[in-house]
């Protein structure tokens, strides 16, 4: 029957006029033709080998960066169908890379990864790439076909040579079309962290990335974990100090459905709880995570009122308790998931709450019986969190009632400004008494308010909101700011529009910007993801000629200054002195007169990065902790923004 049909389904034309649809609205494929989007296109042909992975017929994944930014993608897997598609008339290859599927199955049963769109975004791939190759081994042939010009055949499916009748697998190459994408540039980093999730989020699979972009001779980096999702956890704990030895790991399956989790808890104060349907993040959780929380939150608070921890008067513990220092990975894979919300972040899948809940309860109540010495230290971290989240709703009742008061000078420390408008209005947060002293003199006091930090700042990575709350600074900053914080944190009620945090070029103001920054990190994170904070840049010299004076940051910026002037100019260089021996006109001109100074703007664009990072910025190394300031501080020249 098949060499009965041609063409009749789906014609050249109908193929042509989707691929065009791709390529003139990519971003209703692909989200964004930025560098995320670029990267997606790899995604998109990584999908189809895991798919592959997942059905349990390849255990092999290669990614090359080639040289000129091509990508090649090579599995084990049974390779791609060779032979004609009934429907299209042409090969199941050039069907799979030419012809759109607007979602649904396109080969047979097993997890599809993306959702359900099995094979589809293939040929996305194909439609944004200047030319694509796609190789198959099978039967002791190897076929080869061809596209180019955003996936115009180039060559037909051909038998191009003969292998060893037991390599099987499928190899593809492709280069993205400049002209589609802002950047053509693949990120090794951006890469390689996804490659090593896949490789935690699918035990036993072997995932390669190598860069072959410059001259050296280089096998790549190899990812494989035998322990899976146990081993992220131990990945994730790498900078922190567990209170069990043991990481905690449970599973189990239902009507296709399989769920797994793996957790073990820290000393630390914050969790981190990351949770996966088939491979791709749930960033707004739903079901699978919900059963997990809420078997979590029951086994323990059963546990430690039957062992007599919890007393008949106490109140239960709550899910903020249970989860503080917990690192947690949950993983969901799927048949047919439904995924909810805006950005789509949430599984929806009502089942999947019932087999999360069981599985986890189950086999948690299991261990804790087992592990009765285990048990203790985890219930009573959780027990001192309960105490600690009772003494801070009342330190934060305390703070707000003063905030409902004037802030106008508590303890003569804020030197408010007299604007309200909080669009117009910025505080300085000013490392010592004398450079604040200046600050206060120097300063437009309609739009400027000067908070002066004395010492050091407690460090609320290794302290809970308790504590943190205790400290006089800490109180000082959070009523300033007028938020609130915790539960009650409320980013429109935000009194200053710039946050700028003003210390020395040395290593104690660096220090002091850091833990400001860890802060501001963990209590009042929207304010960093808006774009409200700021580190102010005392420079380093001063360029005196004529009447002109120019201020430069470093070393670089006073030589190309140089070398700008005339060469007859006559002129003098001040080296700068340290905030606090500036007088106040000094400092002024130079780190706060928005017409001179120079703010770098602090961003923080991904959480789970963000969040190792503050991990590393806060032990023992320096260099990951300049390496982090540097990397998220973005020079802006006031003017500009
Ligand atoms: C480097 C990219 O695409 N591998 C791959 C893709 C497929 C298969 C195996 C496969 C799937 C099935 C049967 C099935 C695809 N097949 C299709 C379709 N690697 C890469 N490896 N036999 C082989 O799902 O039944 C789409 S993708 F639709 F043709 F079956």
């Amino acid at each position: 029957m098949a060499e009965n049909q041609e063409h009749y389904d789906v014609s050249d034309i109908q193929v042509l006029e989707g691929l065009e649809a791709v390529r003139k609205r990519p971003g209703m494929y692909i989200g964004t033709t930025d560098v995320k989007g670029l990267h997606h296109l790899v995604w998109e042909i990584v999908d189809n080998s895991i798919d592959e992975a997942l059905a349990g017929y390849c255990n092999n994944i290669e990614i090359v960066i080639n040289k000129g930014n091509s990508i090649t993608v090579k599995d084990n897997g049974r390779g791609i169908p060779v032979g004609i598609h009934p429907k299209t008339g042409l090969s199941t290859v050039e069907t799979v890379y030419t012809v759109l599927h607007a979602g649904g199955k396109f080969g047979g049963g097993g997890y599809k990864v993306s959702g359900g769109l099995h094979g589809v975004g293939a040929s996305v791939v194909n439609a944004l790439s200047l030319w694509t190759t796609v190789t198959v081994y099978h039967d002791g042939k190897i076929y080869e076909a061809k596209f180019k010009d955003g996936g115009h055949i180039a060559q037909k499916l051909t038998v191009i040579g003969e292998c060893e009748k037991e390599r099987t697998g499928t190899t593809v190459s492709f280069k993205p079309d400049p002209e589609i994408f802002d950047t053509d540039i693949f990120d090794y980093e951006t890469l390689k962290t996804r490659v090593r999730e896949l490789a935690f989020l699918n035990k036993g699979l072997r995932l390669t990335l190598r860069d072959d972009r410059d001259d050296e001779d280089t096998t790549g980096e190899t990812f494989h974990y035998e322990g899976g999702i146990s081993e992220y956890v131990k990945y994730l704990n790498r900078n922190k100090t567990p209170i069990q030895s043991d990481i905690i790991h449970l599973q189990g399956k239902d009507e296709g459905v399989f769920f797994e989790v793996a957790m073990q808890y820290t000393t630390g104060y914050t969790d981190n709880i990351y949770s996966f349907v088939n491979n791709i993040n749930t960033h707004d959780g739903g079901t699978h995570e919900e059963g997990v929380r809420r078997a979590l939150t029951r086994v323990l608070n059963n546990y430690a009122r039957k062992n007599k921890f919890l007393k008949d008067k106490d109140d239960p513990l709550s899910g903020d308790d249970v989860k503080e220092g917990l690192t947690m990975i949950v993983s969901c894979k799927h048949p047919n998931p439904q995924f909810e919300g805006q950005t789509k972040g949430r599984l929806g899948n009502s089942e999947v709450r019932k087999l999360a809940d069981k599985v986890f309860s189950e086999g948690f109540e299991r261990y804790l019986l087992e592990h009765p010495d285990e048990a203790k230290i985890i219930v009573e971290k959780n027990m001192t969190a309960a105490r600690a989240r009772v003494a801070a709703k009342k330190a934060r009742e305390l703070t707000r009632r003063k905030s409902d008061l004037d802030v106008i000078n508590f303890g003569g420390k804020l030197n408010d400004c007299k604007d309200k408008d909080p669009s117009k209005c910025e505080i300085f947060l000013v490392e010592g008494d004398s450079a604040g002293g200046s600050a206060v003199k120097g300063r437009d006091s309609m739009t400027q308010a000067i908070l002066p930090l004395r010492g050091k700042i407690l460090n609320v990575e290794k302290a809970r909101l308790d504590r943190a709350l205790s400290n006089e600074e800490i109180r000082t900053i959070i009523t300033a700011f007028g938020t609130g914080i915790g539960q009650e944190f409320d980013l429109k009620k935000l009194r200053y529009d710039k946050i700028i945090i003003m210390t020395d070029a040395d290593v104690d103001g660096s220090h002091i910007r850091v833990l400001l920054l860890t802060l501001f990190y963990r209590f009042f994170r929207p304010i960093v993801e808006a774009g409200h904070v700021y580190a102010a840049q005392p420079p380093l010299f001063c360029i005196k000629h004529g009447k002109t004076r120019k201020y430069v940051l470093n070393e670089a910026e006073r030589d190309a200054y140089l070398a700008s002037l005339n060469p007859n100019t006559k002129y003098e260089i001040a080296r700068m002195k340290g905030l606090g021996e500036m007088d106040a006109d000094e400092l002024y001109e130079t780190t706060m007169d928005i017409n001179n100074r120079i703010l770098r703007k602090i961003t923080v664009d991904d959480a789970v990065a963000a969040d190792e990072a503050f991990n590393k910025l806060m032990g023992e190394e320096v260099e990951p902790r300049r390496k982090f300031i540097e990397d998220n501080a973005v020079f802006v020249k006031n003017l500009d923004i």
